[in-house]
């Protein structure tokens, strides 16, 4: 199905109240270790609004059957609330048709769909993949495995001391070898907003494919696949509000086709014989198996709930949080802020000298204050800056200054502590 370009209608009430959508977001109130709850691990997951919780309640209360197969009215209703869910997400990120949408675990998953239907057939001894010094290890290791198995090469662009992403280099990178590039939108260590549009701009001219790591970005920066011409775009559910196990792989179709099956089993095939099978029409050949039919219904939820807040109030909320705490932040002595791009997403990674990151992230806790501390899944970043972990307090729509206050008074009482 063809779609048409969704104008991003203004929410009518453009005064973002912070504290009325906290109220949206039922596990806000809860007390942890006696104090109220400052949920500041949102690059890990995101918490999910009243309305996306019923919708997966109101699903399996009233419509609950498996999709595609039943001539039953519930298994109509159920495959007619899944397929919405695709057109839901296909018009948030202005896909040119549901087609292009492919509903996966989630992005690990869809990159390691990319990595064998895409990469493997493809590949020869020698030829370049170019990923960047601040991967997840989702955007790294589903390439390694490919290489693997092809005898492909990992080419990996530098990032600066800043945590910019080296654009000369990877322009000077990109040759006659190079048959991909995999690079995050945002970095879940560093918080950078990467020159995405620059960097698929600079591989088209040399005709070659992008896969986009979204998983970052979907919540908190406007996506259009349109306009940045990815070949691939991957994000999670569960990062946007909407619930794990889901995920969404966006390629163009004329890639899509061209591509053998993930994975085989039912619902991807058209007909089945011992000598033969064909497959399914896109993208139902990428979706074998009972999909998480709930989990897409719930996304569809939560795409409704960030349209309804709107993307750019959001952007500009997260904004004044991420300078706020990093001004804060970064005046307290014995801290270093890991990652300091000029453009950045609300993520503040830091470190305190001669305390643990563990032990910065326990004695938080302890306040009821919840971060992530570790490597954040992205362990060559980390040794990039010279150190094995950080503090990362990541933000969403929902966070307060306040909460940014109970962070750095944390931080304080860590330091005291240590001193
Ligand atoms: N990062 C974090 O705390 P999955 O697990 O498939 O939903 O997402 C993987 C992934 C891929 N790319 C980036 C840039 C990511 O940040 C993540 C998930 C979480 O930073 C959990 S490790």
């Amino acid at each position: 199905m063809k779609m048409e370009r969704e104008v991003f209608a203004a929410p009518a009430d453009r005064t973002f109240d912070v504290l009325r959508r906290r109220a949206d977001f039922p596990i806000l109130s809860e007390s942890v270790n006696g104090h109220p709850l400052v949920y500041l691990d949102n690059a890990a997951t995101t918490q999910k609004p009243r309305s996306v919780i019923d919708a997966l309640s109101r699903y399996y209360a009233h419509d609950n059957a498996n999709v595609h197969r039943g001539v039953h009215t519930l298994s109509q209703r159920a495959t007619d609330a899944y397929e919405a869910a695709r057109t839901n997400v296909a018009r948030f990120i202005n896909a040119r048709a549901t087609e292009e949408i492919v509903f996966t675990r989630g992005t690990t998953d869809a990159i390691n769909l990319v990595a064998q239907s895409f990469g493997r057939p493809m590949l020869r001894p020698g030829d370049q993949i170019v990923i960047s010094a601040m991967e997840h290890h989702s955007n790294i290791v589903p390439w390694q495995l490919l290489c693997g198995q092809t005898g492909a090469v990992l080419n990996v662009v530098p990032v600066d001391d800043a945590g910019e992403f080296d654009l000369d280099a990877y322009a000077s990178t990109l040759g006659p070898r190079t048959k991909l590039v995999a690079v995050t939108h945002v970095s879940n260590a560093l918080g950078t907003i990467t020159p995405i549009a620059r960097i698929i701009a600079l591989a088209r001219a040399a005709g070659v494919p992008v896969l986009v790591d979204g998983a970052q970005a979907i919540a908190h920066v406007a996506v259009d696949v349109q306009a940045l011409d990815c070949d691939f775009y991957a994000f999670s559910g569960h990062k946007i509000f909407g619930p794990t196990g889901i995920g969404v792989l966006h390629a163009k179709a004329a890639r899509l086709d061209a591509m053998p099956p993930y994975q085989g089993g039912g619902d991807m095939i058209r007909s089945v014989t011992f000598e033969k099978t064909e497959y399914n029409d896109l993208p139902y050949k990428f979706e074998a198996g009972t999909p998480n039919i709930a989990g897409a219904i719930g996304l569809g939820a939560a795409l409704d709930y960030v349209r309804d807040v709107g993307i750019d109030v959001i952007e500009a909320h997260e904004r004044d949080l991420l300078a706020w705490a990093t001004e804060r932040v970064s005046a307290i002595p014995g801290v270093r802020i890991i990652g300091t791009a000029k453009e950045k997403a609300g993520i503040l990674s830091f470190t305190l000298e001669g305390v643990h990151a563990h032990d910065v992230g326990t004695i938080l806790d302890h306040a009821g204050v919840a971060i992530r501390a570790g490597h954040h899944c992205a362990m060559p970043v980390m040794t990039r800056f010279g150190v094995a972990g950080t503090a990362r307090a990541s933000f969403a729509l929902y966070n307060t200054r306040e909460e940014v206050d109970a962070l750095v008074a944390g931080i304080e009482r860590v330091r005291r502590m240590f001193a």
